[in-house]
């Protein structure tokens, strides 16, 4: 992989330039660039670049919104490459953003990396209540639940969700794993949260030995 392809995929990220952007990424994937080198020093690396910005001043919420449009896309293109060929089935988690934070990238990623080491994910988007995950945990009965979030505001919905799913006696037997960049392994202990994980390929390789070591 050129570094300057590479750099050219991170700047159009962060100029939120599909259509420089997603050439880059297929051409890259035919010439065999590993797609999780894609993905961290490409397309995550533009986001916090991107985040940074916002935080000086120097970009304001369309400019965060185009990128993330551009993220998006570049990430359906990777999704087949993440998946791996074949798989064991590892049971069924139930995804989703807390209530009140729209921030679904990283959340989606989860997903797909988890479906890529075999689980089936039940995602309910952004903006969740907690009856909602309550509901979907009674309907579905997965085994584990996962909760992100980006805003630093939305972080006591975690806790909230995790009362709210004890109060409904569904606690028993299901692992909660927490992440977004604000949560922290500690904020998971305090919250009561079973586990947490930096980045969506850390949370498929833990979750998948707590499935194996499950059975
Ligand atoms: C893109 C973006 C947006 C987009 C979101 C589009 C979308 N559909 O997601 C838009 C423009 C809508 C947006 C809006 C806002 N945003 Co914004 N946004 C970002 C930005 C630049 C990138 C986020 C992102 O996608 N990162 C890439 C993904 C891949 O990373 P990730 O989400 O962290 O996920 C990884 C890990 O955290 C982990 N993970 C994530 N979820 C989970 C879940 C589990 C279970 C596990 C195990 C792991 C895990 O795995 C992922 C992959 O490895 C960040 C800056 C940043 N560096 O994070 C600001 C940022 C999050 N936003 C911020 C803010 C302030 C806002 C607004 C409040 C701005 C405003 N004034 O209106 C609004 C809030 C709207 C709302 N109610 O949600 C702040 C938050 C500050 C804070 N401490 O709370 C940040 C940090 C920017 C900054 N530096 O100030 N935003």
């Amino acid at each position: 992989m050129s570094a300057e392809r590479l750099e050219a995929i991170r700047s159009g990220t962060v100029a939120g330039q599909p259509d420089t952007v997603l050439p880059l990424v297929r051409e890259a994937l035919a010439d065999g660039v590993p797609p999780g080198v894609l993905l961290q020093d490409g397309l995550i690396a533009a986001m916090d670049e991107v985040g940074r910005r916002f935080e000086q001043g120097d970009c304001y919420i369309p400019e965060m919104l185009l990128s993330a449009r551009v993220m998006k896309a570049a990430v359906d293109v990777l999704r087949p490459h993440l998946l791996e060929a074949q798989v064991e089935p590892l049971g069924r988690i139930v995804i989703g953003t807390m209530e009140g934070d729209l921030h679904d990238i990283g959340k989606n990623l989860v997903g797909i990396m988890l479906e890529g080491v075999g689980f089936e994910v039940i995602d309910l988007g952004s903006n969740v209540r907690p009856a909602r995950f309550v509901e979907a945990v009674q309907t579905h009965q997965p085994g584990f639940v996962g909760f992100s979030t980006l805003l630093t505001t939305t972080m006591p919905s975690m806790g909230r969700t995790i009362a709210a799913l004890g109060e409904a006696g569904l606690r028993a037997g299901l692992r909660v794993v927490i992440g977004g960049a604000p949560v922290t392994a500690r904020f998971a202990r305090e919250i009561g949260a079973d586990c947490y994980a930096a980045t969506a390929i850390e949370a498929a390789q833990q979750l998948r030995e707590i499935a194996r070591a499950r059975r």
